[in-house]
């Protein structure tokens, strides 16, 4: 109860800091790497499962896929549009959860105008450059399912309002199976707007392949359908595509508040990145690309991978690049899949400083998942590592044990692609495009995590490189969020390794805290001994035992006494 207490004060003064860090929008306090990826985290959804699963009224009218372009686009004009109906007609009823249905405050997004003015966070040598006046065209494709009407309209607007004319086709919106099919027919009053509907739930991979295949734009830009577009967002994308074709340019991703809808300024020095359970990830730019960042605030900066959802394309390379491998479902998996194979076929990805558009990053998912959540983002990640990965897939298995199982199709037709583009091994792609990701070393025998008394709570290793503590805290599971803390791995020299670091006992001393230090192989007090018997972890270099004696706090080493605070259960998975 202690523990529970404290985590909550903890996670009270992280609110309450957070929310003073970011008073003002204008101001550059960005976001914090942490708050972005808890937004990211893709291993939570089947602890969520339950709490989050809508009912999806399937007694609605099954429409056939259509594809509707009213003709006279130019008799269609935004300011007639009668917004506050459209958002009414699907808006929060009273007595009803306003977090419940979209996984952010539907209420707070109702309460904005559909208009509303966002802060202009560029860099300020933005406002110097200049684009070329004859840049490629764009389709802009947006998919939604169930998406609060007044967050998708608000996509929709501020994209027609801070797009160049002459540069914006249309906007193909893919409403995929929602409830309320006029969530998105009614939209199609507005200019330019276009509409595709799947008759079954496909999910955002296929969704977004219709509506591509449908487009007229020379350059694809995708954006998920809560978002908004700032000031001169496109045409840093579509110069980029337009100097080299075979770019996928991303913009930066400020975050809109999913409890206040807050426009926020991200951090600049942040590009996409993932580690061996191939969660999505962001990362600090390594030191290399700082400096060159630092220089120039407007530099394109070489991204491993994209987050997935708002990026442009040239449509010929979209489709000489294999599209989407339309076996994956619903969510989940195609943003690693189209960086490698972006990277690994002759393509390359930034992010374009330039360009910022907003978006809702949310805790959980609100939707349901056909086939459960955990399952179809394995199913989806694991096709991406059987193609894409070569043997460097084993790290994924030793890093999510379960995806082994998993269930993922025939992949013949992405191996065929990839042998048809002649596209580089995925040791190229470590080695040139990524190498910050370390690769595990093989002295290791067996990884897992470390379960205090054998229940449901694991030792985690919290914080930053040389400041890591060791606390232990609820069970999360391997690929979950914050699951990577709990990762531990047992070497051949018998240490305990956490990342590049192990676990030490620091001298004889007994109740001394033990603490992560750069692993040195023979260090005894690096080493450990496993009873089996006394479930004991005991330190060689000190015979003392490992002892979570101070609950909550840090753990020390004290005499092995066979006290259930000394009690360990090692959850190991063998590598071999
Ligand atoms: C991120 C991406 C998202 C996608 C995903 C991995 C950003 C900002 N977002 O997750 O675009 O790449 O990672 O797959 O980079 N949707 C459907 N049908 C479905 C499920 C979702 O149309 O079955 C729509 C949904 O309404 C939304 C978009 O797809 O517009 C992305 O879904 P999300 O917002 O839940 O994903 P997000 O932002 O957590
Ligand atoms: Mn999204």
């Amino acid at each position: 109860r202690i523990c529970i207490a404290l985590l909550f004060l903890i996670w009270i003064g992280g609110m309450l800091y957070f929310f003073v860090s970011n008073k003002d929008e204008n101001d550059k306090g960005e976001i914090s790497v942490e708050e972005r990826n808890k937004h990211i985290d893709n291993g939570k959804l089947s602890r969520e499962k339950d709490r989050i699963e809508r009912d999806i009224n399937v007694a609605n009218i099954v429409k056939d896929p259509k594809f509707r372009n009213n003709e006279q686009i130019d008799q269609r004009s935004l300011a007639k549009f009668d917004w506050k109906g459209y958002q009414l007609r699907g808006a929060l009823k009273p007595g009803e959860d306003k977090n419940q249905r979209n996984a952010y405050n539907q209420e707070a997004s109702e309460l904005l105008p559909w208009d509303r003015v966002v802060p202009d966070v560029r860099d300020p040598g933005c406002r110097k450059k200049s684009y070329d006046k004859n840049l490629p065209t764009t389709t802009i494709i947006i998919c939604f399912h169930n998406e609060g009407r007044a967050a998708l309209l608000r996509t929709v607007v501020s994209a027609l309002n801070k797009s160049p004319e002459h540069l914006l086709k249309e906007i193909i919106l893919v409403d995929d199976f929602s409830d309320n099919p006029l969530d998105g027919e009614e939209l199609l009053a507005l200019p330019r707007v276009k509409l595709i509907r799947n008759n079954q739930r496909e999910g955002l991979i296929r969704s977004r392949v219709k509506g591509a295949d449908m487009a007229v734009g020379e350059v694809l830009t995708f954006l998920d359908s809560h978002c908004e577009c700032n000031e001169m967002w496109l045409e840093p994308l579509l110069q980029a595509i337009k100097d080299n074709r075979k770019i996928v340019a991303s913009p930066i991703i400020d975050v809109i508040g999913h409890e206040d809808f807050k426009y926020l300024s991200s951090s600049s020095d942040l590009r996409g990145g993932f580690g061996w359970n191939l969660n999505f990830k962001w990362d600090f730019l390594p030191p290399n690309h700082l400096i060159k960042h630092q220089q120039d605030g407007t530099a394109f900066i070489l991204s491993p991978v994209i987050a997935g959802g708002l990026f442009s394309i040239h449509k010929s390379w979209f489709e000489e690049l294999g599209k989407y491998d339309p076996q994956m479902d619903v969510w989940g998996g195609e943003n690693l899949e189209i960086s490698f194979r972006t990277w690994q076929c002759g393509g390359e990805m930034y992010i374009i400083p330039c360009s910022r558009v907003g978006h809702v990053f949310r805790d959980r998912h609100p939707y349901k998942f056909p086939g459960g959540s955990m399952n179809v983002f394995q199913k989806n990640t694991r096709r991406a590592a059987e193609v894409w990965m070569d043997d460097y897939k084993k790290y994924y298995f030793a890093a999510v044990p379960s995806a082994r199982y998993s269930l993922f199709g025939d992949i013949r037709d992405r191996l065929q692609l990839r042998k048809d583009l002649n596209c580089k091994s995925f040791k190229w792609y470590l080695e040139n495009i990524y190498p910050e990701l370390k690769i595990p070393d093989d002295d290791v025998t067996s990884y897992g995590q470390i379960k205090y008394k054998g229940r449901e709570d694991c030792i985690n290793a919290v914080g930053e490189k040389s400041n890591v503590v060791l606390r232990v805290l609820p069970c999360r599971g391997s690929g979950g969020k914050d699951g990577d803390k709990q990762d531990w791995s047992w070497t051949k020299s018998n240490q305990i390794k956490h990342e590049s670091l192990c676990l030490s006992g620091i001298s004889k001393k007994s109740e001394e805290i033990v603490r992560m230090v750069p692993c040195v192989a023979t260090d005894n007090f690096q080493k450990w001994k496993y009873d089996e018997k006394a479930a004991a972890l005991i330190n060689l270099g000190s015979n003392l035992c490992l002892d979570n004696y101070n609950v909550g706090k840090e753990l020390m080493q004290t005499e092995c006494k066979g006290h259930d605070t000394q009690s360990w259960k090692l959850a190991f998975t063998s590598t071999g």
